[in-house]
């Protein structure tokens, strides 16, 4: 079960160097819970290599560690995670393709790059649908979701569990963006913006008047120095632990789409695990999302906080502004609702819209 945490940020006066950058301090994270259970009897030995697309410093990471941390002590040093962060190894799309040939053991992509291999999960890049981070772990949890994960049997991945990516807000270097106007309108060149490789993110920003261009992770940070693209759209702590405020000066918390993250294990290297290993792994990612879903929470108002205190302006949208963004964007639904499913919309949001009543 995931929990979503309501947790107070106290900042500590850590200094985290993080891709050489040096933090004025960190969230005061909570510690990973206690690693609870036997060891298990020995059942071979395993060392698996990890690639992240995020850095040292991001829940995505911090959560996999902790991840790392469970195999290895509950199969007495039997079990080993090596992890690659910083997209060092490939992309999300590259790292799924190196799960499937069995170059590449586990890895953490967004569910957005994952649509090519289980379309439904587009439902999650729909705009606007996920109102609270509430909903969204309701929905993770779910068993729509769980279905969603189940679909990729056969395809050389085993999907194990989601997690939080979280709300994406946008970035860019060429002006304060307020309003869909801002974004693309009749007498403004429209923004050049980054996005993930997915038509429904690519539909959002043309939608809106935008340029879109699809960019694997590991290469947009250049872009944006380059000026290749003018802006992209991420979580604030995506922004803040991949140093983009070094060459972003604008943001807009638009919080336009709810992203999960989803860890995964190539189905060959999940087929060399004895069933009792397979079972510590899935409750291990189970654990591991738990937490990453708490990290993620205490790292998003402070990320916003620290992007601010590091020069960037960011526009903090009010309910009206929200509401042109949300009606500039229902095309999106138009075009994309019949493919998608409507059936499968509605459940979500129905889902959603219970959690946020509870
Ligand atoms: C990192 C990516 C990233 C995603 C993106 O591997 O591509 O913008 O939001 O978190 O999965």
């Amino acid at each position: 079960m995931l929990y979503p945490w309501k947790l107070s940020l106290a900042v500590a006066g850590v200094t985290l160097l993080g891709g050489g950058l040096a933090y004025a301090a960190t969230p005061d994270l909570s510690d990973p819970p206690a690693i609870e259970g036997d060891v298990l009897e020995d059942h071979g030995s395993h060392t698996i290599r990890m690639g992240l697309g995020l850095s040292e410093t991001s829940p995505q990471y911090l959560s996999t560690r902790y991840f790392a941390d469970i195999l290895s002590t509950r199969t007495d040093g039997r079990i080993t995670v090596n992890i690659f962060p910083n997209s060092q190894l490939g992309d999300d799309v590259q790292m799924m393709e190196m799960m499937q040939t069995g170059t590449l053991d586990m890895s953490y992509p967004s569910s957005s790059p994952a649509t090519t291999y289980v379309s439904e999960l587009a439902v999650f890049d729909l705009p606007f649908l996920l109102p609270t981070r509430e909903a969204a772990v309701a929905v993770m949890n779910s068993d729509v979701a769980q279905q969603m994960l189940d679909a990729f049997e056969g395809t050389g991945l085993k999907a194990l569990t989601f997690s939080e990516n979280g709300y994406r807000q946008l970035t860019n270097s060429a002006r304060p963006i307020e309003s869909p106007e801002d974004v693309g309108g009749l007498d403004v060149r429209g923004l050049s913006v980054r996005t993930m490789e997915n038509p429904v993110h690519l539909s959002i920003w043309e939608t809106l008047g935008a340029n879109p261009t699809p960019m694997a992770f590991g290469e947009l940070f250049s872009a944006m120095e380059q000026r290749v693209v003018d802006g992209q759209e991420n979580p604030w702590s995506t922004i803040l632990t991949s140093n983009f405020h070094e060459v972003q000066d604008y943001g807009s918390e638009t919080r336009h789409v709810y992203t999960p993250f989803i860890m995964m294990m190539s189905e060959r290297t999940w087929d060399r695990l004895d069933p009792a290993y397979q079972q510590l792994v899935q409750e291990a990612a189970r654990q591991s999302a738990e937490y990453e879903i708490q990290l993620a929470a205490e790292y998003d108002d402070w990320s916003r906080q620290q992007l601010e205190e590091r020069g960037m302006q960011i526009t903090r949208l009010d309910d009206d502004q929200i509401a042109a963004f949300q009606e500039a964007v229902q095309p999106v639904y138009d075009q994309w609702g019949p493919r998608i499913g409507e059936d499968l919309i509605a459940s979500i949001q129905e889902i959603a819209s219970a959690a946020v009543n509870d």
